[in-house]
């Protein structure tokens, strides 16, 4: 049985696209958060988060949190789903490489430029700058990251992308991206169920 500790609008919500794309039973257990934006929600007591964040993903013994590790967990655990080149695969390194710099050097560069931190850190700068030409190279010629497959690294992406496109240049290709990523048939089931759970604002 899988549970996801979730709450609306959050980075738990591109588990719920995860999910839908992995296709298998799960339970949607709704919890609330601390939001930095609005200073409102308080940790849930019944969610299993060490640090009471989402999202928080129960399979059977097994405990995973942390949007990364939630990925390559469900990818690996649900091959049939085809959301991850298999241990033994070529491309492995790549999607690993892509799933490390999803999470040390995109989500840093995209808030260190909603915070409006670029322009006083020369450094912050050029991470942002390399985030950008890195996407750009990789999307000029291929739909997704990794080449014409759809893999766990794009829903990370893509879902950042959708929450804070304006941390980054304008961009068709970047805006071509997301908007294939978003059309997919599972991430439209997933807005629709993360919608289903309350809006309560980004955090
Ligand atoms: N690196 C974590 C970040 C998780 C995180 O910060 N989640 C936010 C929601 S977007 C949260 O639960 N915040 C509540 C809090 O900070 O107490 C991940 O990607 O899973």
């Amino acid at each position: 049985m899988i549970t996801l500790y979730h709450a609306p609008q959050s980075r738990s919500s591109r588990i719920v696209w995860l999910l839908e794309e992995i296709g298998v039973p799960y339970t949607i257990r709704p919890v609330s958060i601390f939001r930095p934006m609005t200073g409102e929600g308080v940790s849930d007591a019944a969610n299993p988060h060490p640090d009471g964040r989402v999202p928080a993903l129960v399979h059977g013994d097994a405990l995973v949190t942390e949007s990364v590790a939630i990925v390559l967990y469900l990818a690996d655990a649900f091959p049939q789903a085809k959301l991850a080149p298999a241990i033994t695969d070529s491309q492995r390194g790549a999607y690993l490489t892509w799933l490390a710099w999803y999470a040390s050097e995109l989500e840093p560069a995209l808030f260190a430029s909603l915070r409006n931190e670029l322009t006083a850190s020369p450094q912050k700068l050029r991470d942002h700058e390399a985030v950008v030409c890195r996407l750009e190279k990789a999307l000029a010629d291929a739909p997704y990251v990794m080449g014409d497959s759809f893999t766990g690294a794009d829903l990370l992406i893509a879902s950042a992308l959708g929450f804070g496109r304006q941390a980054f240049p304008a961009s068709a290709v970047l805006d071509a991206y997301v908007d294939r990523c978003k059309a997919r048939p599972a991430a439209t089931r997933g807005v629709a169920l993360d919608g289903a759970s309350g809006p309560q604002g980004l955090a």
